[in-house]
């Protein structure tokens, strides 16, 4: 009789669907005391070295290899079974479960997007099964909306062209409510495609929404962006703020660093030096992955050299991997951290590295991937995590939009909501 009052989980289920580059991906439906809890795993282009494993089905008659398949059998076949009769709501024996039945550091037995998809299926169907909201679910004192950084110039790996810099967003910290920022974020993002069409530049975009023009240089790309956001009638530095994610390992071979669109070819002092001038120039308030993943000594340099004035992001350099974190603590690599739940594979190892991240004062910046689906797990995660930073992409393109409109609806469903303004770095 007592079991009712718990989420108890009567049925596993999984199914290959497709995500936002058109690639298969995985879909878990859980039903737990006669409720459902549905998530889709999203995928990344740059993925970090490091990240728990992506199982893809190899065989090159279906999806030219990139294929779920097995991933799906394995929530069915391989953890299914044991999940039967569980609580969903005990997260940590869920997804310690998980891992030991995986038996592997990276979850390369049965796939990270094979757990990932059970292990957030477990939140979605447990709040179902209390009736509350996932964000309040997984933290009822959730009031801190987070500020977005909306990727409006892709490059890098997300685009044909655009710039080395794989992603430049728009941080608008001087908006009030969420969706004001989100509204400034829209309306530069249309100042900057006219812009753009004006120059005779192409409004193509790439896999975060975001444009993607061939451009003369680096700064072109910044100075494009700066030029709209005023042109949107929004005071540079003072209502939005610039944040980059360079993806630099995408660009390093033979311990240098190649910047295709400057035409140079840097070494790690020349990167830090390109990175000081850079935020001297412009209002640059965060930079992500500014080294390669491998170059641990240039991390700690760099963060040394800039950390007091930026945030230092960590992605592929730390994977949200509580161990990783742990060493880029130990050696000063970093400032802040980006959270995606499908590097590491599980709800409460992510949650372990955020509290991590919090208990060393540091930033977290909760992260889709380039690759996503409709799920909106990351926006109800942003807010009960309380970081006060999203990173999500775009303002179009339904898989980006999907999570900012969610962003929306939690901020008018919370009473006493407020947009985080308690950042260090926010002058
Ligand atoms: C990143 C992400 C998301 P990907 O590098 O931060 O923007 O890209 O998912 O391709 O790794
Ligand atoms: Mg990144």
């Amino acid at each position: 009789m007592r079991e009712k009052l718990k989420p108890i989980i009567e049925k596993v289920h999984a199914r290959e669907i497709l995500d936002s580059r058109g690639f298969p991906t995985v879909e878990v439906e859980i039903t737990a005391s006669g409720h459902k809890g549905i998530s889709a795993v999203p995928s990344g282009a740059s993925t970090g070295e490091f990240e728990a494993l992506e199982l893809r089905d190899g065989d090159t008659k279906r999806f030219h290899g990139k294929g779920v398949l097995k991933a799906v059998s394995n929530v069915i076949n391989n953890f299914g079974p044991a999940l039967i009769g569980k609580d969903a709501s005990n997260q940590k024996e869920i997804d310690d479960l998980l891992i030991n039945i995986d038996g592997t550091s990276n979850k390369s037995t049965f796939g990270a997007n094979a757990s990932l998809g059970i292990s957030m299926a477990c939140s979605v169907v447990s709040a179902a099964f209390y009736n509350k909201p996932i964000y309040n679910y997984l933290n009822p004192k959730s009031n801190i909306m987070p500020i977005p950084m909306i990727n409006v110039l892709n490059g890098g790996m997300h685009a044909d062209n655009g710039s080395d810099l794989q992603e430049i967003m728009l941080f608008p910290h001087g908006a009030k409510k969420f969706k004001h920022a989100l509204q400034m974020g829209s309306e530069v993002f249309h100042c900057l495609k006219k812009e753009l069409k004006d120059q005779g530049m192409s409004t193509t975009i790439g896999d975060e929404g975001g444009f993607a023009p061939t451009l003369h240089s680096n700064d072109h790309a910044i100075e494009l962006l700066l030029n709209s956001i005023e042109k949107a009638g929004f005071n540079v530095g003072r209502d939005i703020s610039l944040a980059l994610d360079v993806a630099a390992s995408s660009f390093y071979k033979d311990n240098k660093y190649h910047l295709k669109v400057d035409g140079s070819i840097l070494d790690t002092d020349g990167m830090i030096r390109f990175y000081e001038q850079l935020i001297t120039k412009y209002p640059i308030v965060s930079i992500e992955d500014g080294l390669d993943e491998n170059d641990w000594e240039g991390w700690s340099i760099m963060n040394e050299v800039l950390g007091s004035k930026i945030q230092i992001v960590g992605d592929d350099l730390t994977v949200t991997n509580p161990h990783k974190l742990q060493k880029a603590i130990e050696q000063s690599s970093i400032n802040s951290i980006l959270i995606k739940l499908n590097q590491i594979g599980t709800v409460s190892e992510t949650i372990e590295a955020i509290q991590l991240a919090k208990s060393n004062d540091m930033n977290y910046i909760i992260s889709h991937r380039s690759g996503e689906t409709e799920d909106t797990f990351i926006s109800d995660l942003s807010v009960a995590m309380g970081g006060g930073q999203i990173k999500t992409g775009s303002v179009c393109r339904t898989d980006r939009t999907a999570k900012y409109n969610r962003l929306l609806r939690i901020e008018e469903e919370i009473e006493n909501s407020r947009l985080c303004n308690s950042l260090s770095f926010i002058k």
